[in-house]
């Protein structure tokens, strides 16, 4: 390897201000959002962490494939260019559009999950297995261990492991397990990433069975670009090509075009079986649109065809996932505490050992991003128990083992610049980290409570100890 620095693919052609706000204006803006970060106004935040999800800059030719968008109700040209996309990308034969990734995750629970069927998942995503519960299913999580270690250096931490597998098939009986859910990149371990080794066992061993398997493709190029770093035989491969031969294994997919795809809009239900795809596309007009767009306009399906052909670039994903690496780097050099490897999407940091002072029920991940917003307006995420929410059967919260903030960078979007201020700004924040304070629900939602619910400071009224506290050293 070269010790050059390298630099992105692209210029950048166009600008969008930001807005610069106080640290007054932003301890009042937390507060009126319930310290809930997606509660905040998209102008109070300088840069924007919270999600890759949507939130991409598209490049001119997708700008300029917009304008060729043909809105026709059935049949739309942008559609075929899609399919054509897909099926060489991805190599399932049936495409089927959806607004966006849950719409795909929906049809498939609903179309292949009987009431009580189990439904094995290397570590749960918050819309997909919701998604799988609302169909009766009950989600089984058959990750490796290492998964749930965020310090373990194991480089393919999003692998499922077959004898949990094994194990679920023994006890249930192959019949009541619905199909595998196999995630690529694995989002709530940090970005980790499955082997091609481990999908092709997985895979093998599921159809031995007569269990299909479904991947969870939402940023499978990402997972691409780190069997090509990592497993040796795929050095040599192009990214492109190492996506094919991961989807080759599987049944079809679901995907959120929001992510890899570099779109700020849609999804895609991908199956090889002619009589479930038939099912899929009764089942699209139902809840989405025409099987022919899926809930998205025309000139959405253009903006999505030409981005999956970008992002299938090994120099594009070199450079996204190098982005990520460099924030990873200099919060390392700190001590700061994050999850390793570093991720494909974002940094996690370990909220739990950055704030050992806030126990679990206070939330430190959640009260993390707090304090982050109000130091430097970088808005994070948090993946953590208030994520997890409740158990189903007892009603109480789930203290996951990974008690996370997701630093998730948009493609294309931010500078480097943009990552040493995110940086020196969490570097900060440890140096002082006593200061910061736990939180309390004043207002949890019933389902996927992190997106709306409410909190309160635990202790005083602010997410940081009073400044005359701070100058007693307390
Ligand atoms: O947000 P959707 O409905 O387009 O996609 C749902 C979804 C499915 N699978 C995975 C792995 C995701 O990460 C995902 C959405 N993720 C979001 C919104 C995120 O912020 O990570």
């Amino acid at each position: 390897m070269s010790d050059r620095s390298w630099a992105e693919p692209y210029k950048i052609k166009m600008v969008e201000p930001l807005r610069m706000t106080s640290r007054a204006e932003r301890e009042q803006a937390i507060a009126e959002a319930g310290y809930n970060t997606f509660l905040l106004k998209s102008e109070d935040v300088y840069i924007d962490l919270l999600t890759d999800s949507g939130t991409n800059a598209m490049s001119d030719r997708q700008w300029a494939g917009m304008m060729l968008g043909d809105e026709a109700y059935a049949g739309s040209r942008n559609f075929y260019h899609l399919e054509q996309v897909c099926r060489e990308y991805y190599g399932f034969k049936h495409v089927v559009p959806t607004h966006q990734g849950r719409g795909a995750e929906h049809m498939l629970s609903q179309l292949c999950i009987n009431p009580g069927d189990s439904v094995p998942g290397n570590m749960y995503f918050t819309t997909t297995k919701l998604h799988q519960e609302l169909a009766g299913g009950r989600f089984v999580d058959v990750i490796i261990d290492e998964a749930h270690d965020p310090d373990s250096e194991y480089p393919f931490k999003g692998n499922v492991d077959p004898n949990k597998l094994r194990a679920l098939i023994a006890e249930v009986g192959a019949e009541r397990v619905a199909y595998l859910s196999l995630e690529t990149n694995v989002n709530m371990a940090g970005g980790q990433p499955c082997s091609l080794a481990n999908i092709r066992e997985v895979c093998t061993l599921c159809h031995e069975h007569g269990i299909k398997v479904f991947l969870d493709a939402t940023r499978a190029i990402e997972n691409a670009w780190f069997i090509k770093q990592r497993e040796a035989e795929y050095g040599d491969r192009s990214v492109a090509d190492i996506l094919r031969e991961m989807c080759s294994h599987a049944d079809g997919a679901t995907i959120s075009a929001k992510k890899d795809g570099l779109v700020n809009i849609g999804g895609l239900l991908l199956l090889n079986e002619d009589e479930l795809a038939e099912r899929a596309r009764n089942m699209v007009v139902v809840y989405e649109g025409l099987h022919t767009y899926g809930g998205l306009a025309g000139r959405d399906m253009e903006a999505m065809a030409i981005g999956i052909t970008e992002s299938a670039q090994d120099d594009h994903i070199r450079a996204r996932v190098g982005q990520v690496e460099y924030l990873a780097e200099r919060l390392l050099a700190a001590d700061i505490p994050i999850v390793r490897p570093t991720g494909g999407h974002g940094v996690f940091i370990n909220a739990a050992k950055f704030l050992p002072h806030i126990p679990r029920e206070q939330f430190p991940a959640q009260a993390l991003t707090a304090a982050l917003y109000v130091d430097s307006g970088v808005r994070a995420m948090e993946r953590g128990a208030v994520s997890s929410g409740r158990d189903i059967e007892t009603g109480e919260n789930v203290y996951p083992s990974l008690e996370l903030i997701r630093l998730t960078i948009p493609r294309r979007v931010y500078t480097q610049a943009h990552m040493d201020v995110t940086a020196e700004s969490i570097i900060a924040l440890h140096e002082n980290r006593e200061q910061i304070v736990g939180l309390r629900f004043t207002y949890e939602p019933e389902q996927l409570r992190f997106f709306q619910a409410r909190f309160e400071p635990a202790e005083g009224t602010r997410i940081f100890r009073a400044k005359a506290k701070q100058a007693a050293g307390v």
